[in-house]
This record gives structure tokens, C-alpha cells and sequence, in this order.
């Protein structure tokens, strides 16, 4: 095993024994650049007289002096950008919004825990630590570049076929079978490498490319899942649907002719509406979605748990699919409240009849709580990132084998 690349950890804990059983732990992983402060103001005072900041800073959340949540917000004041784990005896649900906090404010958190550490957290904390950039200190950057990347060259872009569907897949948690996938637009630029869809979706939408840009990127994929389906795969093929082209009284005649051109039942497709995004424009919007159904299309609650008014969307219009959002998802092992949320959420949407999808599945424990609480389907990294569809169409051949793992694991 290569030696950690954390070295300096700081740990700021009132409890003299915390510290000490904090101090084993680092020795025990090899880490000997060991601080210590009693509260956030000598934490600060410390850090204020060294040249590099630590590689870590381990933090408790009550402390007599100053405590962990105000120390967190002098960091971010004075720009203090150290990889941050924080442990505390509070119950998680504090634990937790602190966290957010956190990461609201652009510090890089490593981990959550409620105390005690041991030696396993820790080691997991350290293995991740190198392959998580700060979040925030970065993301300008890409951003910059980004935003340099204008409306124009996207037109130009998408009229030249240079967006790309990437393809994610669906596992069917009780067989471990693929079921389907969910497409998600790329643009890879030939100088600027890939513009994250986080800039051109709200730049497309903006200056009213996404109704170009969707059928650009639905066109592709029926085309693949078409030949997919020749070939004896029948999978789904969800697509992610701007609220805008909702608005729009042609959009559901255009999609149907797409179908036909590529002799695609519409039962194949899924269409991902966010909960968030239909508060406007309602009764168009509602249409629009009612026909989409009429016609045979799965309709999809995309994000489900972090919109606006969910049970109230829930409630009028035909849903076929519930995906609950990654936030509720990921690490739920871990965390009570969580789970109450994404229990509750399941069987509603299984009174409802809904076929429910679980986002954001990372790692195995992910999986298997999403398994043991009846989830349908699985999507997530712990499964495979999206892929172009050369790339996707190899990937199903080799998955006979891992499936039986899966489902035995
Ligand atoms: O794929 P992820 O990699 O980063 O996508 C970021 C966001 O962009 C997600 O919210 C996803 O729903 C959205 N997105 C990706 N592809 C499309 C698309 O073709 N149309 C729309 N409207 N949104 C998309
Ligand atoms: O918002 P929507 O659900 O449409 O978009 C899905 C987004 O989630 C895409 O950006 C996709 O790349 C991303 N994604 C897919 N699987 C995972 C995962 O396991 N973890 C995380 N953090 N993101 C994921
Ligand atoms: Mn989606």
C-alpha cells in the first residue's frame, strides 16, 4: 500500500480524550504531523501561524470556546480552504445540516460522523481525501472558461451533431438485469474539452436552443436504442425534459414523429420532468404531459424530494416513475433521518403504482439498503458513470457476469 497523502491533521475537540483517541487513530494510519486546539479560537490562532495548512482538520461540533459551526464560518471568512471532517456526539440529523452548511459555503468536507471514529472511518476518510477536490475552489474556473462559451457556438454545435447522448444504465434491483438508461447530453469542445451541461442546458434554455438541443439529443438516442432493439436489447431510454418545451403546443407531435422515424414504440421511452419546474405556466405545461401519456410515454419525477410542491405534483399529473434524488440516497446506511425519508418515499410511490428509481447509488451499502427497502431501479456510479453508446453497447456484454455477483452480494 502506497503511504497516506495526508500528513498534517489538525483536531480541534475540548475533550482531552477524544483528542487522545483521535491521536491513535492518525498514529495507527501512519499520520505523525499531528495539532491540537481545545476550540475554534486557538484552531484559528494556530492556523493564522503556519506556512501550509494542514492536509486535514478534524472538528467537534460543541465546544466551550468557540464552536465547531463558527469556527467552520471564520474559515470560510478568512478563506481557510483545509479538507474538513467533522465528529461529533450530536445526533446526526445536526451532524448533517452542518455538514451542508459546509458545503454551501465552498469548504471541502471530507466526512460527516458521529463520534466515536474509528479506525475504519478514518481510513476511508483518508483514501477518499486525495481523489475529492475542494469543491468550490475549483469550480470557478471551469466556469470561467465555460461562460466564455456562448449561445452561438452552442447553435452551431448542436446543428453540426457535435452534442452527444450519453447513456447511464438502469439496473433492476432484485434481478440485477439492465433495464434501461438514462440519457444525459455532452458536449465535448475541441479546445475546451467537455462544457459541463450544467452551463449549456441553462445557456440553451436561455436563448431558446434546448427545443433544438432536446430533439437533437432524443433523435440520437431513439436512433441507438432502435438498433439496440434489432439487435434483441429492449431497454428504456429516459430523457431529461426541460420545463420550457412543455409550453410549447407542438412539442408532443414532434416527438411522436421522431418515434416513427425510427420505429420506436413509445412505451420505450421515459420522458424525466423536475418536480421544481413546473410551477409556471400550469395549464399548457399540463397538457402537454397528459398527451405525452395518452400517447404511451413513461413520465418520470425527476429529482423527487428537493422541488417545490411534490405531493401537489404528484397529485395531477400522470407520473408513471418516481426518481428519488441522490441527496436522499447516498449514504442513507448511515443516516436515520434519511432513511425515514426514503422509506416514506418508496411506498408512497408504490401505493401510487409508480415505479421507483434510486439516483445516485455509489457504493455497495448504497445498494443494498436501496434493495432491502424494495427500490425498483438503481442508477449510480457503483454501477457505471454515463458512457457514449459505442462504449455502452460493450459494457452490457460484460455485465452476465458481474449481475450474478449483485445479486448475491
Ligand atoms: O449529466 P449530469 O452530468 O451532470 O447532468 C447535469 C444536469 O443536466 C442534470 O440535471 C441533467 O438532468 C441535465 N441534463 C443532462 N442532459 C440533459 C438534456 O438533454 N436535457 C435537459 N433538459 N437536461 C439535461
Ligand atoms: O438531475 P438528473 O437526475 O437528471 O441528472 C443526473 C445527474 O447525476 C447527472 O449529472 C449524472 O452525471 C449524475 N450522476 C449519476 N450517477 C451519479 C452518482 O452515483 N453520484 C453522483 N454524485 N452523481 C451521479
Ligand atoms: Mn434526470
Amino acid at each position: 500500500m502506497s503511504p497516506p497523502r495526508v500528513e498534517t491533521v489538525l483536531i480541534v475537540d475540548d475533550s482531552l480524550v477524544q483528542r487522545l483517541h483521535m491521536v491513535g487513530l492518525l498514529r495507527q494510519c501512519g499520520i505523525h504531523g499531528i495539532l491540537e486546539a481545545v476550540d475554534g479560537i486557538q484552531a484559528l490562532e494556530l492556523l493564522a501561524g503556519l506556512d501550509t495548512l494542514p492536509h486535514l482538520i478534524v472538528v467537534d461540533l460543541e465546544m466551550p470556546g468557540m464552536d465547531g459551526v463558527e469556527f467552520i464560518l471564520q474559515m470560510m471568512k478568512r478563506n481557510v480552504m483545509a479538507p474538513l471532517v467533522i465528529s461529533s456526539n450530536r445526533d446526526l440529523s445536526l451532524i448533517c445540516s452542518v455538514e451542508n452548511m459546509a458545503q454551501a459555503l465552498g469548504i471541502p468536507i471530507l466526512a460527516a460522523w458521529k463520534k466515536p471514529l474509528t479506525k475504519q472511518h478514518l481510513a476511508e476518510i483518508l483514501h477518499h481525501s486525495p481523489d475529492r477536490p475542494p469543491p468550490s475552489p475549483s469550480a470557478p474556473e471551469t466556469h470561467k472558461e465555460a461562460s466564455s462559451t456562448g449561445a452561438h457556438e452552442l447553435a452551431l454545435a448542436i446543428s453540426r451533431h457535435q452534442l452527444l447522448p450519453y447513456y447511464q444504465p438502469q439496473i433492476d434491483l432484485k434481478s440485477g438485469t439492465i433495464t434501461g438508461v438514462e440519457v444525459l447530453a455532452r458536449w465535448p469542445h475541441a479546445e475546451k474539452g467537455f462544457i459541463p451541461p450544467d452551463h449549456f442546458i441553462p445557456l440553451a434554455e436561455k436563448h431558446r436552443l434546448i427545443h433544438d438541443l432536446t430533439l437533437e439529443i432524443a433523435g440520437q438516442a431513439f436512433a441507438r436504442a432502435a438498433h439496440w432493439r434489432r439487435s434483441g436489447v429492449h431497454l428504456t431510454v429516459a430523457v431529461n425534459l426541460s420545463p420550457r418545451l412543455l409550453d410549447l403546443p407542438d412539442f408532443v407531435s414532434e416527438v411522436d414523429a421522431l418515434l416513427q422515424q425510427y420505429q420506436l414504440p413509445a412505451e420505450q421511452v421515459i420522458w424525466e420532468v423536475t418536480e421544481s419546474s413546473l410551477a409556471a405556466d400550469l395549464g399548457i405545461a399540463l397538457a402537454n404531459l397528459a398527451r405525452l401519456r395518452l400517447k404511451g410515454f413513461g413520465l418520470s419525477i425527476d429529482d423527487y424530494g428537493t422541488g417545490f410542491s411534490s405531493m401537489q405534483q404528484l397529485s395531477r399529473i400522470p407520473f408513471t416513475e418516481l426518481k428519488i434524488d441522490r441527496s436522499f440516497v447516498h449514504r442513507a446506511h448511515q443516516r436515520e433521518h434519511l432513511r425515514v425519508i426514503l422509506q416514506s418515499a418508496l411506498d408512497m410511490a408504490h401505493k401510487m403504482s409508480l415505479v421507483t428509481v434510486a439516483e445516485g447509488i455509489e457504493t455497495l451499502e448504497d445498494w443494498k439498503l436501496l434493495r432491502e427497502f424494495g427500490c425498483n431501479l438503481a442508477q449510480g456510479y457503483f454501477i457505471a458513470k454515463p458512457m457514449p453508446g459505442e462504449t455502452f453497447t460493450g459494457w452490457v456484454k460484460t455485465q452476465n457476469t458481474r449481475r450474478h455477483g449483485r445479486r448475491g452480494s
